[in-house]
């Protein structure tokens, strides 16, 4: 405690600055709750778009989709924007909203704990303690890197370091280099990499349906196209119904036959080694993973300082990479491209609720809330991004605003009441849960027959969201007070 100077008070504390916070701050500061803090644990903003440097990180969800609904931008400067572009934007955002000011910087969250008695989250950071009326935690679901338990891997001689913590200090021309994972990081930066690097090998577990990518600059007579009135929205809502029509199949998977097709015919198209392209025909129906899309990773393959293992790693020797398969590699460097903590989120491990249990505690048979927002036992909190809300393949904006509509609503309805605390009723956030686990049975993600970062250690699918996103942004357009406890 007497490291921490004096307690700050705020109505509202959101736990992190990246895309969520910040439009978290953004529709707060419009609702007049103005008494706020942003807490942020790094020295900038724009959470993964600032994490996220890897050469060749760019969206795979166009960029008229990935945006705010209420900051639209016109002159993107191609379909898919890359990391560079995305951060500028939310920077931009930001500054216009003048959200700068409500961020503390430097301030990660160690500790935040409800208190019943003064009916307040507190909330300590190294060096601060905060106290809120509510807490918004922000903080993300693919953000703390999975650096996985492989014998050896500490003490390998050469660099290693995970894809979200690129090391742009280390030159790897002319370098004996390995990759662990295939997900959508990897086949982002293994074809930035192929040409610099004397050999490249890739440990791949499984491997992935690719898609190629409808990528491409845009040109300025289409950004004067997108400056007419309404044209932008016009074309937002197109690619938005092209992407939900899209997630039918994630609920239908006999659909996604089609997909599947495309996926094997890119592959034949790209791959002409027989052998390579077994190696990377995946066994599981589509859409049980992410769906990737990529114009240059198979073509990275081909070239003749790549090879593909089809193993994941088994442990490391000095320099030598083993395979689960006994294969053996010496490498320079080691590149992790293992993905993130989804299902146990670090986070968790740092709420408390009045009692003094975890998260983590409440989450030890797997992640749940109700409609992926409220958290039975943690009143007056909520989170964005949270439990089954994955919508598979479109844009995490649609998810975060229909959220923060669902906040924002809950809030001033609360202020207008005059009303403290609010806790979702234990039977609802239960009963809300049978559903979706019931309506998931018959998705992809639980038949598809491939293990995914949508299932957690119990098998339990706590990522997916059944349902279509209208639904979502209906379940969540206003309040319903009457399930809480007030
Ligand atoms: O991580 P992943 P990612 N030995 O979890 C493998 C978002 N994103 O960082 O499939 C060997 O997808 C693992 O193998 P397997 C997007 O939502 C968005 O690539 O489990 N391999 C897999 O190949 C994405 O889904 C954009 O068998 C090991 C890989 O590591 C999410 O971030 C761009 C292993 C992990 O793949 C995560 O993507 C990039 C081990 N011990 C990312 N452990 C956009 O464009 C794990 N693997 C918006």
């Amino acid at each position: 405690m007497s490291a921490h100077t004096s307690p700050l008070t705020h109505d509202v504390i959101i736990i992190g600055a990246g895309v969520s916070g910040i439009g978290a701050g953004i529709r707060l500061l419009a609702a007049g709750i103005d008494n706020i803090a942003i807490l942020e644990k790094a020295a900038d903003l724009g959470g993964t778009w600032r994490d996220n440097t890897y050469p060749g990180c760019a969206c795979d969800v166009p960029s008229a989709l990935y945006s705010y609904s209420f900051a639209q931008k016109p002159d993107w400067t191609r379909a898919f924007a890359g990391q560079a572009e995305i951060l500028d934007y939310v920077r931009g955002v930001s500054e216009r909203h003048g959200i700068g000011d409500y961020i503390h910087f430097n301030q990660a969250v160690e500790r935040a704990q409800w208190r019943e008695a003064q009916g307040l989250w507190e909330v300590q950071t190294s060096g601060q303690i905060y106290f809120a009326r509510t807490i918004i935690v922000c903080s993300g679901y693919l953000h703390e890197p999975i650096v996985p338990n492989i014998p050896g891997l500490q003490d390998f001689p050469g660099k290693v370091f995970h894809s979200s913590r690129w090391d742009h200090d280390h030159n790897l021309t002319g370098e004996r280099v390995a990759v662990i994972g295939t997900g959508a990081s990897a086949i982002q930066f293994v074809p930035e990499i192929q040409p610099v690097v004397e050999q490249l090998t890739l440990f791949q577990r499984t491997p992935q349906w690719i898609l190629p990518k409808p990528d491409h600059p845009i040109p300025r007579v289409e950004e004067t196209f997108f400056r007419l009135p309404g044209t932008l929205k016009a074309w937002r809502k197109l690619l938005y119904a092209g992407f939900e029509t899209f997630g039918v199949g994630f609920r239908h998977p006999a659909m996604l036959r089609q997909a599947q097709k495309l996926g094997l015919a890119h592959l034949r198209f790209t791959i002409k080694d027989p052998e390579l392209r077994a190696r990377l025909t995946p066994d599981y129906t589509l859409g049980c993973k992410r769906v990737l899309l990529s114009n240059n990773y198979y073509p990275a393959l081909n070239q003749a300082n790549v090879e593909v293992l089809a193993t994941g790693l088994k442990e490391v020797r000095g320099k030598t990479l083993v395979g689960q398969d006994g294969s053996e590699r010496e490498v320079d460097t080691v590149i992790l491209g293992t993905g993130f903590h989804v299902t146990e989120p670090p986070i968790a491990e740092r709420i408390y609720n009045n009692a003094g249990e975890s998260l983590s505690q409440l989450w030890e048979n797997g992640m749940q809330a109700y409609r992926g927002t409220t958290i039975s036992g943690l009143p007056n909190a909520f989170m964005v991004l949270g439990p089954n809300l994955g919508i598979g393949h479109n844009s995490a904006f649609i998810v975060i605003e229909s959220q923060l509509n669902y906040i924002v609503d809950a809030l001033t309805t609360l202020r207008d009441r005059q009303l403290a605390r609010f806790d979702i009723r234990r039977e609802i956030q239960d009963r809300y849960n049978r559903k979706v686990q019931k309506d998931l049975q018959g998705t992809v993600w639980n038949t598809g027959g491939c293990s995914s970062y949508y299932l957690d250690k119990h098998g339990l699918n706590s990522v997916g969201f059944p349902w279509n996103t209208l639904k979502m942004q209906r379940l969540l357009k206003t309040f319903d007070a009457d399930n809480y406890h007030l």
